[in-house]
């Protein structure tokens, strides 16, 4: 847009939230300049993991994803930066975060990950995912499933 601002959806998953991780993550996500626009916690059910990840629904891991997201509540967030869909994915680090320690040992994978399914956090992966994964969470009714804390920052 005009302001050369970019917002991207990211999200700290249920064994981010349990593992008491947010506050670590938050001071990564200031100290990294970007602005949380918008926050929640939802606690996601499965037709909604379903839908948010049908990309992946044909593959061997689909079911155990679902049951993963679907454990607990998760934090979703709107951030907002210079490219920032760019600069959250390199944050955020490498997929499977037992290789993210390794290659990337100040991601945030790589802080509270485990492996390449249970890796924390979640972050648009282009532009028009960010929109797709914004209007998803933050516009449109996930009847039954939003649990707010504290909304609307
Ligand atoms: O965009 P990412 O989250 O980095 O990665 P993705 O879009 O390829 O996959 C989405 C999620 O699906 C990922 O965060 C965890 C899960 N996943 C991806 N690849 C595997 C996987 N889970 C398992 N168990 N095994 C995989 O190979």
């Amino acid at each position: 847009n005009a302001s050369g601002k970019e917002k991207t959806l990211a999200m700290i998953k249920p064994d981010g939230l349990s593992g008491n991780y947010t506050d670590r993550i938050k001071n990564l996500i200031s100290d990294s300049g970007f602005t949380i626009c918008k926050e929640r916690i939802i606690q996601l059910d499965e037709e909604s993991v379903m839908s948010f990840y049908a990309e992946h629904s044909s593959r061997s891991f689909f079911g155990s994803l679902v049951k993963y997201m679907t454990s607990g509540p998760v934090l979703l967030m709107i951030l907002e930066k210079e490219n920032a869909v760019a600069d959250w994915r390199a944050l955020i680090g490498p997929t499977d975060a037992s290789k993210a320690k390794v290659t990337h040992p100040h991601s945030i994978r790589a802080l509270c990950g485990l492996d390449s399914e249970k890796n924390c956090v979640h972050g648009s992966d282009s532009p028009q995912s960010a929109q797709r994964e914004i209007s998803f969470f933050f516009e449109e009714k996930i009847s039954g499933r939003i649990v707010p804390k504290h909304d609307e920052l």
